[in-house]
C-alpha cells in the first residue's frame, strides 16, 4: 500500500483522536515520497505498523480526597513503539487528558527520542487529574494509586515514565516511592528523580536548556547570536523557567511571558530575582502570573496570548495547538524571524502550513525539545551505572546532543543554504532510522 492509501484509512479510522491524526499527518507530509520510494518498507508495511501503539493500558485510579471522600480518575500508557529501546516519555496530569492526546505524544514521542541518538523507545502517559488545588496528600494518595495500577508494565529496561504538565519531582517522588515499595528495587524506573535519591544534574532545566542551545545553532547558521535577542514565551511551567535562566544567563531578553490567565511584558527583559521567583511560584503549586505581576509590578494583560507583543523570537512552552492562524499572522506582522517550539506540537495545522510560507525559521518541538528526554536518557544511564555525573559533564552532553539534532535536521531538510525545512528534516531523519531498524528486527 502506498502512503497516500495509508493516510487516507487512518484519517477515516480516527476521525474520534484529532489531535493524533493532526501529528500523523504533519509526520506523513514529509515521509510519504521516501516511503513511497522504498519497496523494503512497503513490504514489511512499516507505515502501517509505525502508527499503531503496540500497547494502550487503562486503568481506573480510586483515590481518597482530604474530606474523605473516594474520588475516580482513568489512568493511562501509551507503550507506542520500543524499536530503539524501552519505552520512553512523561506522564501527564491534566483534566483535557484523553487518549487522542497521549497516542499524539507517544507518536511524537518515538521520533524525538530517536533523534536523540540514545536507545529510546517511544511512549507517553497519563491521568486525567487536576492537580490543581489540591492538596499535597491528596496528589500523593492519587500518584501511589496511579502507580499500584501501572507498576507491572513498567521497569528499568521495559519502559521508563518521567514528568510533563503536571508532574514533576514531587508526583515523581511519590510514584517512585510507591514502585520502591512495591518492588523492593532501587533503579531507574522514572526519570525527573530528585538529586539525593537518583535524579540526574540539569534535568529539571534540560528541555528549556535544550531549546536555546537548539535555537543558539539556528542562530549560528545565520552567522547570528542569541545576544540581546528579544524573546517571548508562553507557558508558565518546567519548560518555560528553563527556557527564560538560559536565555537570561546568553544576555538574551524575555520581554513577555504569558500563563493559563494572561501574560506580562516585561520591556527590559526577566532578570535572575524573576527566575527565582517563577520557581517559587511553581512549587507553590501555583503557575497562574497574576502574583508575579503583581509582586514586581509589570503590566498584566489578562486572558490574552503574549503574541501581539514585537520580537525576535517566539518560544511556545504551555500546550498543544495554543498557536492558531490569528496568532501565526500575529508573529509575521511583527516580524518575528524565529519560532522554536518547547511544547509539543504547539502550532495548529493551519498555523503550520502558513509558517511553512513565512520568512520565519521554524523549530518543530520534536527536535528542538528534545532536551529534556535526552537528559533523562543520561539519567537511565548514570542510574544504571550507580553513578552521578556532575553537572557540567551533563550539561556538556546536552549541548552537544542538540547540536547533533541540529545537524541532522539540516542535513535531510536543507532547501537552499539559507533555508531550512526543519520540520521535514527531523521527520525524515527519525522515520529512517525506525523504519531500517523494524525492517532489521523483522515482523
Ligand atoms: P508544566 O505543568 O510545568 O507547565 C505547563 C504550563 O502550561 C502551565 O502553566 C499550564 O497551566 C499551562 N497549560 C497546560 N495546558 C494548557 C492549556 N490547555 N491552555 C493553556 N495553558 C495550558 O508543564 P511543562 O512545562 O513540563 O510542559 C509544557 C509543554 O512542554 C508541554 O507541551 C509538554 O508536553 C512539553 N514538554 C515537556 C517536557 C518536560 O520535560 N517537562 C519535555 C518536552 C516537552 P494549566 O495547568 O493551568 O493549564
Ligand atoms: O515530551 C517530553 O519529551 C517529555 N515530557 C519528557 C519525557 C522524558 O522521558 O523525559
Amino acid at each position: 500500500m502506498k502512503a497516500n492509501e495509508i493516510i487516507t484509512k487512518l484519517q477515516i479510522k480516527y476521525t474520534h483522536e484529532p489531535e493524533f491524526v493532526q501529528a500523523c499527518m504533519e509526520f506523513f507530509s514529509s515521509i510519504a515520497h521516501i516511503y513511497d520510494a522504498h519497496e523494503e518498507y512497503q513490504q514489511a508495511n512499516v507505515l502501517e505498523r509505525m502508527v499503531v501503539p503496540d500497547r494502550i493500558i487503562t486503568f481506573q485510579v480510586p483515590w481518597i480526597n482530604d474530606a474523605g471522600k473516594v474520588q475516580v480518575n482513568t489512568g493511562y500508557r501509551v507503550q507506542f513503539n520500543n524499536v530503539l529501546g524501552p519505552y520512553k516519555g512523561g506522564l501527564r496530569f491534566h483534566p483535557s487528558v484523553n487518549v487522542s492526546i497521549l497516542k499524539f505524544l507517544a507518536f511524537e514521542q518515538v521520533f524525538k527520542n530517536s533523534l536523540t541518538t540514545l536507545p529510546l523507545g517511544g511512549g507517553k502517559g497519563g491521568a486525567d487529574f487536576d492537580p490543581k488545588g489540591k492538596s499535597k496528600t491528596e496528589i500523593m494518595r492519587f500518584s501511589q494509586s496511579f502507580m499500584l495500577r501501572i507498576w507491572s508494565d513498567l521497569g528499568q529496561n521495559i519502559d521508563v515514565p518521567a514528568g510533563d504538565i503536571g508532574v514533576g519531582k514531587q508526583e515523581i517522588g511519590f510514584l517512585y516511592g510507591m514502585y520502591k515499595r512495591l518492588t523492593r528495587e532501587h533503579v531507574g524506573v522514572l526519570t525527573g528523580k530528585g538529586i539525593d535519591w537518583g535524579g540526574s544534574r540539569i534535568r529539571p532545566e534540560a528541555t528549556g536548556y535544550g531549546a536555546i542551545y537548539f535555537l543558539e545553532r539556528m542562530l549560528a547558521l545565520q552567522k547570528d547570536t542569541i545576544t540581546q535577542k528579544r524573546i517571548v514565551v508562553s507557558g508558565f511551567g518546567n519548560v518555560a523557567w528553563g527556557v527564560v535562566k538560559k536565555a537570561h544567563e546568553l544576555g538574551a531578553l524575555v520581554i513577555a511571558i504569558s500563563g493559563p490567565d494572561g501574560f506580562i511584558h516585561a520591556p527590559n527583559g526577566l532578570q535572575q530575582e524573576h527566575i527565582d521567583f517563577m520557581l517559587e511560584l511553581r512549587s507553590g503549586n501555583l503557575d497562574i502570573i497574576k502574583p508575579f505581576a503583581d509582586k514586581f509590578g509589570f503590566v498584566f494583560t489578562p486572558d490574552k496570548k503574549p503574541w501581539s507583543i514585537p520580537a525576535d523570537i517566539a518560544m511556545p512552552c504551555a500546550t498543544q495547538n495554543e498557536i492558531n492562524e490569528y496568532d501565526v499572522n500575529q508573529l509575521i506582522e511583527n516580524n518575528y524571524s524565529y519560532l522554536v517550539e518547547g511544547a509539543n506540537m504547539p502550532c495548529t495545522q493551519a498555523a503550520q502550513e502558513i509558517l511553512k510560507k513565512s520568512s520565519i525559521r521554524y523549530a518543530p518541538g520534536k527536535a528542538s525539545n528534545a532536551g529534556g528526554v535526552a537528559v533523562s536518557g543520561l539519567e537511565m544511564t548514570q542510574n544504571a551505572v550507580r553513578y552521578t555525573w556532575a553537572a557540567e559533564g551533563v550539561d556538556d552532553k546536552l549541548r552537544r546532543i542538540m547540536a547533533e539534532i541540529h545537524d541532522t535536521c539540516v542535513l535531510h531538510g536543507k532547501i537552499s543554504p539559507q533555508k531550512i525545512d526543519y520540520a521535514a528534516g527531523a521527520n525524515i531523519a527519525s522515520f529512517v532510522k525506525i523504519a531500517n531498524a523494524m525492517c532489521e528486527l523483522g515482523v
